[in-house]
């Protein structure tokens, strides 16, 4: 139906995701903040819609790879299964929880998951993000459970995943192929492979890193996730390491199964599980476009907003408010370049759009705590009445806004502890349309791989190669930064959303037509 001709998917495709695309919510009733508040991974940017009689409107898919699967499930006429958050969610749908998506084009059914509260605090505040997430990202001390006592939350995970795989088994036909984004679902895949015809095909896509045999020893349940997980005919990863990570977890923890590491696969309890790693890209092209229409203008009159004087050399840092983006580290960077160079005083800011996640969680609080402490710290001890070296906010940043800070920023400067890959640090590329920015970028993110040669590489945690990278940033020659630019530029659109969506349906294409409905393993 659609005439633009990117990447298409064989058979038929049902996308599992935590986020979902589309929500709806009551137009008047100023309770919809909750996506705002605790954005992941995707802006949240609101269209209004033709409300019906109960004046329902919808947010669309504004960011990564929410917006990016979005045009694919359309042109598919698939099926996406993800977690209904709002009350207006459930109103629009019909008995099995099912709506047609985009409103008025119908062109998909998006199966919506309707979570209770405990539900939602055992199997997404609770496992997937106080178990799973701090342990992947290598802060086992984070993995927080007082009593160590994870069999409620994991109970939940199971129940949560098993309502998934079922929903997927009423959707699911012998040319099925399933989809599943991330963490949340690492249960899922063995569940749904018992519930769906032979001839489908299940993928997986863990976005974040995977950890050394160490720290998933500390795993509660680790056999039972390796397990899951192997219930994936294809699990991709964005780089080499974690897809070289999870093989050694396999081989350790998993007395059963047999590691192939030539051909990248698992076989186990009867099934084989294929490795892909591919590094995520961004729609590259939609950046480049609207940073290069933002007016000039916009971006001065947001720092003004900050009090940030219009001609300062400007440094910045987007980040989800998570301790895994090294944004302490950061901050005490930017402090040693303050001591080291007074002569930078006032004419130098560093502006720090954070963005407030998973705030019930109290290592988030606690982070949230320190970042704001370390800010107030510094500018005291720097600042003078007509300028603050850091500008800091929590504010939303519309997109619009964020391209107009991208285009504008002398420097771009991204340093997690560990990061799955990081879509900032491309953004930040596709948006310097004016072919002269620097980016600064720690060598622990899956972006590094693939862009670092031509970034500034930080250690975040060596606060002095740190400081000394800003200060090279700071004196960095025009036709150097150009250099650099131009073939990070040239990274970032080759390797954009398009192309990485279009290999990893290859990918599946060669499995899906391998096992085909009349193979039986
Ligand atoms: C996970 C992995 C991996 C943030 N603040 C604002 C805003 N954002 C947008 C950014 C970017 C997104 O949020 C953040 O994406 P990242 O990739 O940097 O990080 P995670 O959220 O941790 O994502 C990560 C990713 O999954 C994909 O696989 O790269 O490693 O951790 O798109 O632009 N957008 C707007 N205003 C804000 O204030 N408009």
């Amino acid at each position: 139906e659609s005439d633009d001709d990117g990447p298409s998917c064989p058979g038929s495709l049902i996308v599992v995701s935590n986020r979902q695309p589309y929500r709806h919510e009551y137009a008047d009733d100023g309770s919809g903040t909750e996506t705002a508040a605790d954005a992941e991974g995707t802006d949240s940017g609101s269209a209004d819609e033709s409300p019906d009689e109960r004046s329902i409107a919808v947010d669309e898919p504004a960011g990564g790879l929410t917006a990016g699967l979005d045009p694919v499930v359309q042109q598919a006429n698939g099926t996406w299964i993800a977690w209904g958050d709002g009350e207006a969610d459930f109103d629009v749908t019909d008995e099995g929880n099912c709506v047609t998506v985009p409103p008025n084009e119908d062109a998909y059914t998006l199966h919506r998951i309707d979570l209770s509260e405990e539900a939602v605090d055992s199997y997404y505040y609770g496992f997937s993000n106080q178990a799973l997430w701090p342990l992947c990202h290598e802060f086992p001390d984070l993995i927080e459970k007082g009593d160590g006592d994870w069999s409620n939350d994991f109970a939940w995970y199971r129940t949560v995943n098993e309502r998934f795989a079922e929903a997927v088994s009423e959707h699911a036909t012998d040319d099925s192929v399933v989809w599943i984004q991330d963490y949340h679902f690492a249960l899922a895949p063995r569940m749904i492979r018992q519930r769906v015809p032979d001839g489908a095909t299940i993928a997986h896509f863990w976005h974040i890193p995977w950890p050394t045999p160490q720290t998933f020893a500390q795993c509660p349940e680790g056999e039972q996730i390796l397990e899951g997980l192997l219930g994936n005919d294809l699990l991709g990863f964005h780089v080499d390491r974690y897809a070289a990570l999870f093989l050694d977890c396999v081989e350790e923890f998993l007395a059963d199964a047999v590691v192939d590491r030539d051909e990248q696969l698992v076989r186990y309890d009867g099934g084989t599980t294929r490795l892909i790693t591919d590094a995520m890209g961004i729609d590259a092209e939609s950046y480049d476009q609207d940073a290069r229409s933002v007016d000039k203008e916009q971006a001065t009159s947001l720092l003004e907003q900050y009090d940030v004087p219009a001609d300062t050399t400007l440094a910045l840092g987007v980040d989800r408010l998570d301790y895994s983006k090294g944004i302490p580290e950061r901050l005490s960077a930017i402090e040693r370049v303050l001591e080291r160079n007074p002569d930078w005083h006032g004419e130098f800011t560093f502006f720090q759009k954070a963005t407030p996640s998973r705030t019930g969680i109290p290592a988030y609080q606690r982070l949230g705590e320190l970042v704001r402490s370390e800010v107030e710290r510094i500018n005291s001890r720097f600042g003078t009445d007509d300028w603050q070296p850091i500008v800091y906010t929590e504010e939303y940043v519309d997109h619009e806004n964020l391209c107009a800070l991208y285009r504008r920023a002398e420097m771009m400067v991204i340093s997690p502890l560990l990061d799955g890959m990081n879509l900032v640090a491309q953004e930040y590329v596709a948006s310097n349309v004016d072919g002269d920015g620097v980016l600064l970028l720690s060598d622990r993110t899956g972006a590094h791989e693939r862009l670092g040669s031509a970034t500034l590489t930080i250690d975040p945690t060596d606060t002095d190669a740190f400081a000394s990278q800003l200060e090279t940033a700071l004196s960095m020659p025009a036709t150097e930064r150009r250099r650099r630019m131009n073939t990070l530029r040239n990274r970032v659109f080759d390797g954009d959303l398009e192309s990485w969506m279009g290999s990893q349906f290859d990918e599946i294409r060669r499995v899906h037509t391998d096992s085909g409905p009349d193979d039986d393993e």
